[in-house]
């Protein structure tokens, strides 16, 4: 398996919780501090904490989809430490109550960060907003300035709200559905040729989708690193391609791209077992 430097462990996530709350369930009784200074004893033992927690590493719940990628590939770019935990959804290991607890909506991705606002952990689900967090917390790739944020922010959210979903049904119905329905197919397959398009056009002017690469780029590429399944030709798509190269070629992308969960490649999706947690999940 390659790892990234920065990535120290690809591990199971049975209990995605339990890490945080174990270091505080180990954190050694401190003697009571000297009564001749009390007024210093807790701004110093504030700042202690925070800072040994920067050191600690995000962790990412990750299985290796467009949606998980975006995330390593932010990570990567923005150089910060990382842990992987693989999220194993085809065992169903994103119904766990440990998993929920941090991922209401029962999917992946989903970051835990040690030291967020405050200093203080935080939970963060939904890869936009993880984005978004991300780049807020490192100031890249993300910019202050409203008139570009605007932009990357309109980008991202054609890929959340379009982009990610009509893909997704596009590879569910040509792959997955057990009869080929050809109404189902279409729609889906048309409409990520008409996104692709838009994509195309916004691209002949542009080098990167808000003009600058940024969070928006990070979104989009997974989806279209795997155009074939969705049955698209980057060929029709010229400057939607160079892009696609240019991002590509990009050394924090290859290592996000080179993230390995072995459990992922042996997955077989004619399995019933996989299907029946996968497909057809109804409320709970
Ligand atoms: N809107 C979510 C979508 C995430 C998503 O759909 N994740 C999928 C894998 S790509 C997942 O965890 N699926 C688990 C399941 O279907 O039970 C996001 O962007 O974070």
């Amino acid at each position: 398996m390659r790892r990234s430097s920065r990535i120290r462990a690809v591990k199971s996530t049975k209990s995605p919780q339990s890490k945080v709350a174990r270091r505080k369930r180990a954190k050694p009784k401190r003697a009571k501090p000297a009564l001749t200074k009390p007024t210093r004893t807790k701004p110093k033992r504030t700042a202690r904490k925070s800072a040994s927690r920067s050191k600690l590493p995000i962790e990412l719940y990750y299985w290796p989809t467009p949606n998980g990628w975006k995330i390593s590939i932010m990570l990567e770019e923005c150089g910060l430490p990382y842990v992987v935990r693989s999220v194993d959804i085809s065992k169903g290991e994103q119904f766990s109550p440990q998993f929920l607890a941090i991922s209401p909506n029962n999917r992946m991705p989903v970051i835990l960060d040690p030291n967020g606002p405050g200093g203080r952990p935080i939970s963060v689900f939904e890869s936009g907003a993880i984005l978004q967090y991300l780049g807020r917390k490192t100031g890249q790739f993300y910019p202050r300035d409203e008139r570009a944020r605007v932009a990357v922010d309109e980008w991202l959210f054609w890929q959340m709200g379009g982009l990610g979903p009509m893909a997704g049904q596009a590879n569910h119905f040509r792959r997955y559905a057990p009869e080929k329905i050809a109404y189902a197919i279409d729609r889906y397959t048309n409409e990520v040729n008409r996104l692709f398009g838009v994509m195309n056009t916004r691209l002949a002017a542009r080098e990167f989708l808000a003009g600058r690469y940024s969070i928006a780029d990070m979104a989009c590429v997974g989806w279209v690193r795997l155009a074939e399944r969705m049955g698209q030709e980057l060929a029709q798509f010229p400057h939607l391609k160079r892009w696609f190269e240019a991002i590509r070629a990009r050394p924090a992308v290859k290592r996000a791209f080179a993230i390995r969960v072995e459990a992922a490649s042996a997955v077989d999706m004619k399995d019933p077992k996989v299907r029946a947690i996968l497909f057809g999940q109804t409320a709970r």
